[in-house]
């Protein structure tokens, strides 16, 4: 019920004020006296929705009229967090907001707090999704993110006598972001069968027949881009009974029991996000809810290309569309299937536009993440579409026997389909088969995949069809929003927030490096940074962390090959090396805070023991009278993206220390930098990149590089494997029962000592413990670590998601922006 006409788009304090006592009288029906922080939160968001739904139906007719490309991001995961304080900042209203809150009795702090994180994605791909969005608008690209609406989003941790408990995450109770589009749906068809028949031409075509249907009803999210009125959709799906003749059916004969359990087994399908990260596990409604998104979201993008009436040839001049991963694959398989079963175009025809519309980004090496879906499953929920698989796979197969005859092993090997008990459909395969362009998500990933598990591709399509984009973050959220005063810093120093459209302005600050005043500003704003989350700390933990000590930060998801044990290991290393000195010893030492934070899969039992020694090692340690300040362990519950707002700039070293070769990019480690931490890291993913543009002194490096990973698990496996000797003692310690029921940890221990120790804890932890102790080292030093920071800062510029986004733009979908001509 909003038009042009009805929302007057207010640009002032009194405007803003008009507006939220409106929404909290009439949309909310309450009266002002009885309006409380969320009642405030629910009506200052309504009136900063109705002011980007004006702007964004002006970017809609825009892009409409101008009928340029578009790019479609495929996801099944958006981390979007917080809308509101992103909302003000990107209109640029921060103030006017903050002055008609605080006339109304708020202060715009708490009003934000109110909000509830949108929590639909697991980490880093999820994230990576949101921050793209934010890039795409702020840089006027015609551009719409698609994905599911899921009633959970991902869960609520909390911890309990030291172990993980998971919570559901309902969300959705009240969503001032989400337009309903109860006119926007498509019906999508499961299971049944094919049939075959000729045409008058002899040609055959296949009809797709029977089986159920589920309704997508479409949810609209505005994206407002910042300093720009350029507003992109995001648009999610939701699952609802179909109320076609199905159903109708069933209520004249009197099935009512049946009917409504149609209507739950219906909205399952987008009931809840599944919570593995970097790990597929093949569950058949996962692969439901990647149809039902990707056929919902192809029919959409189908149905406005048919609006412009151009011929099917100029479909991908038109279109472009990204897949965030293996997830959203089948819309390859879906568009030809349209193409040909729907629209009767030949198959060679219909196959050129679908390899030229579609790009794939690949995340991961790690084999226990790479998506394969049983043949016989395929077959049941999509008879059709597994035909059209094995078609382009014979396609595929006999122009790779044409290029290498006799080379059968290769044939097995490139196969879309494993020839395994049972038969799997390769997902990522189909991807490669079916894009125009294939990318990793940093150079070292990037090559990885084309030197291992897309080797045979590469000879196959040649190197141009693989390439690299380094991921980037948005500095608006990552900066801006949650780093307000260092924003305002750099503003200061670098003639205003330019850097915020262009990151590569931040190189102005470099000449300030040295600056003792300009020195002396940043350690007060990392300070009471330090300050926030030591408070924080004590209000939910009840610990006291002393804000001058040096705050060391691991918080991502809870994953083997991110080593978060190599962490609590050299902890437990450092607490051991504390107790044995002596009193007038231990008062030379640094005073650290090493905080931990991030969930783990339910289903990941290993990810969960880390998590249970990390809060016993605390439990042990924070209440040690010898140790006092100079160690403390904390593990932060339900780490999400509003939380990372907080965390992010409180930190001097942030650790990301995966395995070299299984991390492949990371994004944190770029946030971090971005608000003047400092890293201690492998050289794994973006922390390459990071390296050759700050400076190697800039950074702690430590372990095994990428191309030794494979001789010296090897050599785990067939040698004699000797744990380092401070390693053992640490394992001594564990298993003498000083962090509890030592048995609760011995699978983590056999791990590295017993069972080949795949991720090379054990060989990379005396490095690791020399690294940290330069660290402590180089902190005693402010002055330094703070020019280090500074200058870190200023190199920064590369990491920004616009950077990125621009490289997807042009050597990938081939868009440009539609300017804003005011
Ligand atoms: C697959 C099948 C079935 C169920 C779940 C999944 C699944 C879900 C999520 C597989 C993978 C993911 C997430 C992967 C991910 O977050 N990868 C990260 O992507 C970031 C952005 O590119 C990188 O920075 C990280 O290095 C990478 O781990």
């Amino acid at each position: 019920a909003w038009t042009k006409n009805q929302v007057k788009a207010f640009t002032d304090k009194d405007g803003f004020e008009k507006e939220v006592v409106r929404h909290v009288e009439t949309t909310l029906a309450r009266s002002l006296f009885n309006c409380d922080e969320g009642a405030a939160y629910s009506a200052a968001s309504l009136a900063f929705r109705d002011r980007l739904i004006t702007e964004w139906n002006k970017t809609q007719q825009r892009q409409t009229s101008a009928d340029s490309k578009r790019v479609y991001y495929l996801s099944l995961e958006f981390l979007m967090g917080r809308a509101l304080d992103n909302a003000i900042l990107n209109i640029g209203l921060k103030d006017v907001a903050k002055d008609g809150l605080s006339d109304l009795g708020f202060r715009i702090e708490d009003v934000i707090e109110q909000e509830h994180d949108a929590a639909l994605g697991n980490g880093g791909l999820g994230r990576l999704a949101a921050c793209f969005l934010d890039s795409l608008a702020s840089l006027d690209y015609p551009a719409w993110g698609y994905g599911l609406r899921y009633r959970y989003g991902i869960f609520k941790q909390e911890i309990i006598n030291g172990y993980q408990v998971e919570v559901p995450d309902y969300w959705l109770d009240f969503n001032p972001w989400e337009f309903p589009r109860h006119d926007v749906t498509v019906d999508i068809q499961f299971f049944g069968n094919v049939r075959k028949t000729q045409d008058d031409n002899g040609k055959t075509v296949a009809h797709w027949e029977g089986g159920e249907i589920v309704t997508a009803v479409a949810y609209d999210v505005p994206i407002p881009g910042y300093a720009t009125p350029s507003t992109n959709n995001l648009r999610l799906w939701s699952s609802k009974a179909s109320s076609g003749e199905f159903d109708f059916q069933k209520f004249n004969s009197g099935d009512y029991e049946s009917s409504v359990a149609d209507q739950q087994r219906a909205e399952t399908i987008s009931a809840v996000l599944y919570p593995n990260d970097n790990l597929d596990r093949g569950k058949e409604l996962r692969l439901k809810q990647q149809y039902f998104w990707v056929a919902a979201s192809l029919y959409d993008i189908v149905r406005r290309f048919k609006k412009s009436k151009r011929a099917w040839s100029e479909f991908s001049d038109q279109v472009a569309i990204q897949l965030n991963d293996t997830h959203p694959t089948l819309a390859i398989v879906e568009l030809q299937r349209i193409l040909v079963d729907q629209e009767g175009l030949e198959w060679d025809e219909a196959w050129n536009i679908v390899t030229s519309t579609f790009g794939y980004t690949n995340h991961t090496v790690l084999p226990e993440a790479l998506e394969k879906w049983p043949v016989g499953l395929v077959q049941h929920l999509l008879p059709r579409h597994l035909q059209i698989i094995y078609d382009i796979n014979l396609f595929f197969l006999q122009s790779v026997e044409k290029k290498f005859p006799n080379d059968r092993d290769m044939l097995a090997r490139v196969s879309i389909i494993e020839e395994s008990q049972p038969k799997m459909v390769r997902m990522a395969f189909l991807a490669i088969v079916g894009s125009h362009k294939v990318n990793g998500v940093a150079e070292l990933h990037s090559d990885l995949i084309q030197t291992t598990i897309f080797k045979d591709f590469v000879h196959i399509f040649g190197a141009d069809k693989f390439t690299n984009v380094t991921n980037g973050i948005t500095p608006r959220r990552w900066l801006h929003q949650a780093n307000p005063r260092l924003s305002e810093l750099i503003a200061s120093k670098t003639g205003g927030h330019g850097f915020l459209k262009d990151l590569t302005e931040l190189n102005k600050l470099e000449q300030y490096a040295e600056d003792k005043e300009f020195r002396k500003e940043w350690a007060e704003i990392k300070y009471a940074n330090k300050v926030r989350l030591a408070k924080y700390i004590k209000k939910t933990l009840d610990i006291t962390v002393n804000p001058s000590s040096l705050f060391d930060v691991q918080v991502k998801r809870i994953h083997e090959y991110k080593r978060q044990q190599l962490n609590i290991f050299g902890v437990i290393h450092r607490y051991l090396t504390l107790k044995a000195m002596s009193a007038e010893e231990r008062k030379k030492q640094l005073p650290r805070v090493s905080i931990f934070g991030g969930k783990a899969a339910p289903g990941y039992w290993m990810a969960k023991q880390i998590i249970h020694l990390i809060n016993n090692v605390g439990a042990v340690v924070n209440k040690d009278p010898d140790i006092g300040d100079l160690l403390k362990v904390v593990f932060l519950e339900d780490y999400n993206v509003s939380k990372a707002e907080m965390i992010t700039p409180a930190s001097d070293l942030s650790e990301h220390i995966s395995t070299a070769g299984t991390e492949a990019s990371g994004t944190s480690n770029m946030k971090f930098v971005l608000n003047g931490g400092l890293i201690i890291g492998t050289c794994d993913g973006a922390n390459i990149e990071i390296t050759r543009e700050i400076g190697q002194e800039n950074i702690f490096l430590f372990g095994t590089l990428s191309e030794d990973v494979e001789d010296l698990r090897h050599s785990h496996t067939y040698g004699s494997h000797s744990v380092d000797s401070d390693l053992s003692k640490v394992f001594d310690t564990i298993q003498s029962g000083k962090f509890g029921e030592p048995n609760d940890f011995g699978a983590m221990i056999a791990a590295v000592r017993d069972h080949g120790d795949y991720y090379l804890v054990s060989d990379d932890f005396q490095s690791y413990i020399d690294t940290q102790k330069m660290v402590d080292a180089e902190y005693r030093n402010q002055d330094e670590w703070i020019t280090k920071c500074i200058r870190s800062v200023s190199r920064m510029g590369f990491f920004s998601s616009d950077r990125c986004i621009n490289e997807y733009a042009e050597g990938i979908w081939n868009i440009e922006p539609l300017v804003v001509k005011n």
